[in-house]
């Protein structure tokens, strides 16, 4: 690409620099730097990102209620190919790349999984030519920031948009359009049919802010385009014709103003009130009808046919929180277009996809028909009428079998089931890994797959390469490169190529050494972050993500107290030293995982200051997990913790990173930690636990009593007691919690169950790690087998059975 030509990068550097903050460079701190260059390199691509506005092929819309980008710098030098040009071309200019790389901010539009998948996927969409944006919120708050006060984790507010803008982003005030809440709905009769007015609503603008997301080496740039929810401005009053219109008061005003601010101030609002719940609602139907309204603008400038529009666009709803796209696209096909139901229907489930991310019950969306019907009147009359239909189709097929149509009804028990909305109204359920999708076939969404096999598909989850090992782990990629030349950056399969290498001392001397360098930078990162010294040659154990009950950061942290245990007993055990990582934010609402935050905190604290065990054991807790911290973590692993309880985790996406840079997984037999296991088998992974038809009957018929395991394993019944008799100092009501959790309430994950099996698991693990040579060798053969789990192939897969599919 002949995007940099070094003299006139020179000229327009120092041009801009002038331009935005009258100073020279030698003057800038790393932020004017930064923007700077962010702007310079803006300029440049926008003519491709123009080019790539103009399609002719289908087009895809991503919707999800998060993403979680990461920092765009480096990513965009990269897959513009210009990441070492840049590099150099700063260097003579005496800038340092890197403190603009860290000087920039890593927003935290997105919680866990979910919103780092959705940015996976728009940088393999964009890698591979393929024409699919994303829609989202442009939050004034993401997630919040975690402080560790006293081994508590204290939520801040996360100011991410301190400076106002972001740096990657381009408002489009003249794309804005209105998003309708309240008010009342009259069918009136028009040329003899029936049309809906919506009048005395309250009108929020939606604006969009749009952020490039560059191909890699394709010159391709599609959009994420994210909207901010603001008052109406003066040229939208034409259109304002039926709203409520009475804010001529300045207290009205104000509270209008607050009213449509609030939508896209902060990323899940805390939905434990009504309140709460009503915001997220306004938010989830904010997106979508700003999103199909920009769709359908977009659409009606170079068609003419609305009745095509599935043969030009695909949407996709991501997780629930947009499952309102099916009534508003049905609104806007109905009430704006004027399509009989009929034809809006098949539509409809022609144009959208659905995938489902989890099957914990606590993430299946239900709203209160009361809230929808009072917050979205004529949303809500079409679900009914959705719904009316679909029973009725039911009845006919199923007789009276009130059970099974009860499951399947859109509307039951006063509450709209989102995830069955989202089924009906799409020609595509997807689960995010084979057992996940088989999960959901089988007893999840058992019903309505007997019903409409044809709609499920399995799409196992896949992670940016580019990301996840180019650029996190230069090194290795270099290594790679060296070996087996370039193209496996395009191609990941490619990467099976390395096992050739698989018994050459050489090469995994060098994989051991990149290894240690990596670990040797996070060591660095920790020490300055928690003020401990870390054994750079100990195994780095980690668990990195969203704190939850069934991923079972617990029982992690009780094997480390047997460990503690196991060491005091006999000071002399035969163990490699072992530093066990953690990272995790718990939603603030979740007491439970509040309370084993707090565990392992106190445990580090306990265990690092004990010098008996010094040279041995460490536990760090890395405060603020996000995206910058895994990109420095997640090659520096020596073991990738996959211990969910299994059936409980969809896919997991930390298992392939870790697997691609080299780390040896300890897992359950869950989410796509199965795959893995498909492709380098027993000998190259460490797996443990109950089986899924297991855990499947224990929750059908029970017959797990963790009170009789507890009484009869010393192991257990050992780090079970330490959570209240006092050996653990300052967890007096958090151990208490998690003892009730474990024995009072009999343990619903399984976590004494798998526990001795755990305990196994680990000591294999700590046996591997003896044999070095051995070590090397099979995490040479997790990076060569770990192509698969590129999100590339989930893409293509995507894309072609899925989205251009009609
Ligand atoms: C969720 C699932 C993961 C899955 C991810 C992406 C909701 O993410 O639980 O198993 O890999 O979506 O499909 P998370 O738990 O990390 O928030």
């Amino acid at each position: 690409m002949t995007l940099i030509n070094k003299k006139e990068f020179k000229l327009e550097f120092r041009n801009q620099m002038d331009f935005l903050y009258k100073q020279t460079i030698e003057e800038a701190n790393s932020e004017q730097l930064l923007n700077t260059l962010v702007t310079v390199l803006k300029c440049k691509i926008d003519n491709i990102w123009k080019e790539s506005r103009l399609d002719k092929e289908k087009e895809v819309y991503y919707f999800c209620i998060e993403f979680l980008l990461g920092r765009q710098l480096e990513s965009n030098l990269l897959n513009l190919g210009v990441l070492e040009d840049i590099k150099l071309i700063l260097k003579e200019m005496d800038i340092n790349l890197e403190d603009l790389v860290n000087a920039e901010v890593d927003p935290a539009l997105g919680n866990g999984g979910l919103g780092r998948l959705a940015a996976c996927f728009l940088d393999s969409m964009a890698s591979l030519s393929i024409s699919g944006h994303g829609y989202g919120i442009r939050y004034e708050y993401g997630l919040f920031e975690q402080k560790l006060v006293n081994g508590h984790q204290v939520e801040v507010p996360d100011n991410w948009l301190k400076e106002e803008s972001y740096i990657w982003e381009t408002v489009r005030p003249n794309k804005a359009s209105i998003v309708k809440f309240g008010g009342q709905v009259d069918l009136v009769e028009k040329n003899g049919k029936l049309k809906a007015i919506h009048k005395n609503y309250i009108p929020v603008m939606a604006v969009p802010y749009d952020i490039p997301i560059i191909g890699y080496k394709n010159e391709y740039i599609n959009t994420l385009r994210l909207f901010k929810s603001d008052v109406p401005r003066k040229d939208f009053e034409p259109i304002l014709k039926e709203s409520k219109n009475s804010y001529g008061s300045y207290h009205d005003a104000l509270q209008y103003r607050y009213y449509a601010d609030e939508i896209s101030q902060v990323l899940y609002p805390n939905d434990s009130n009504d309140a709460g719940k009503i915001l997220r609602l306004k938010q989830e139907y904010f997106l979508v009808s700003a999103g199909i309204q920009d769709i359908f603008r977009k659409y009606k400038k170079n068609n003419r046919d609305i009745g095509k529009i599935y043969e030009k666009i695909s949407i996709h709803i991501n997780d629930t929180h947009p499952s309102l796209c099916v009534p508003e696209l049905m609104r806007l096909l109905m009430d704006e277009e004027e399509l009989g139901w009929d034809e809006a229907w098949e539509i409809t489930k022609r144009v959208i996809s659905y995938t489902n991310h989890t099957i914990m019950a606590e993430a299946m969306e239900r709203w209160n028909i009361q809230m929808i019907k009072e917050l979205l009147p004529r949303i809500y009359m079409i679900i009914e009428e959705i719904n009316k239909r679909y029973i009725r189709k039911l009845n006919n097929k199923y007789g009276n079998d009130f059970d099974k149509i009860g499951t399947m009804a859109v509307i039951s028990a006063d509450n709209v089931n989102m995830a069955n909305l989202s089924i009906i109204g799409s020609h595509s359920v997807n689960g995010v890994a084979k057992l996940h999708t088989e999960i959901l076939k089988k007893e999840v969404l058992k019903n309505f797959y007997e019903d409409e096999p044809f709609k499920f598909n399995n799409k196992t989850n896949g992670i940016a390469h580019r990301r996840w090992l180019m650029l996190s782990n230069p090194r290795l990629s270099k290594l790679i490169n060296e070996l087996i030349g370039e193209s496996w950056q395009k191609d990941t399969l490619e990467l099976k190529s390395l096992e050739k290498y698989q018994d050459d001392s050489r090469v995994l001397q060098e994989l051991e050494l990149i290894k240690q360098e990596n670990k040797r930078n996070l060591s660095k990162i920790i020490t300055q972050k928690n003020e401990i010294n870390i054994n750079e040659n100990s195994i780095f154990d980690v668990q990195i993500k969203r704190l939850h009950a069934y991923k079972r950061q617990l029982m992690n942290a009780l094997h480390i107290l047997h460990m503690y245990h196991e060491l005091l007993d006999n000071p002399n055990l035969n163990m490699e030293p072992r530093t066990f990582i953690f990272g995790a934010k718990a939603a603030p609402g979740y007491y439970f995982a509040k309370c084993v935050i707090k565990l392992i905190n106190e445990l580090a604290q306990k265990i690092n200051n004990d010098v008996r065990v010094k040279d041995k054991l460490r536990v760090v807790f890395l405060e603020n997990y996000g995206v910058s911290l895994a990109e420095k973590i997640i090659p520096a692993t020596n073991v990738s913790e996959q211990i969910s309880t299994t059936t409980k985790e969809a896919s997991g996406t930390s298992n392939m990173k870790f697997m691609m840079n080299g780390a040896i997984t300890i897992a359950t037999l869950d989410g796509a930690n199965i795959e893995i296991h498909d492709q380098i088998g027993d000998e190259n992974m460490v797996l443990f636990g109950l089986k899924a038809n297991q855990v499947l009957e224990y929750s059908k018929f029970g017959g797990y009593s963790s009170a009789d395991l507890y009484s009869n394993n010393f192991y257990i019944k050992r780090v079970v007691d330490d959570l209240v008799n006092g050996f653990i100092p300052n967890i007096l009501e958090e151990g208490r919690e998690i003892y009730n959790s474990l024995i009072t309430y009999n343990d619903e994950f399984f976590v004494l169950r798998d526990f001795e099996n755990y305990i196994e698991a680990q000591k294999k693990i700590n046996d591997l790690y003896m044999d070095k040579n051995h070590w090397n060798k099979m995490a040479l053969i997790n990076i060569a087998n770990s192509g698969i789990f590129s999100s590339d192939r989930t893409i293509k897969e995507y894309a072609n059975e899925i989205w251009y599919k009609r």
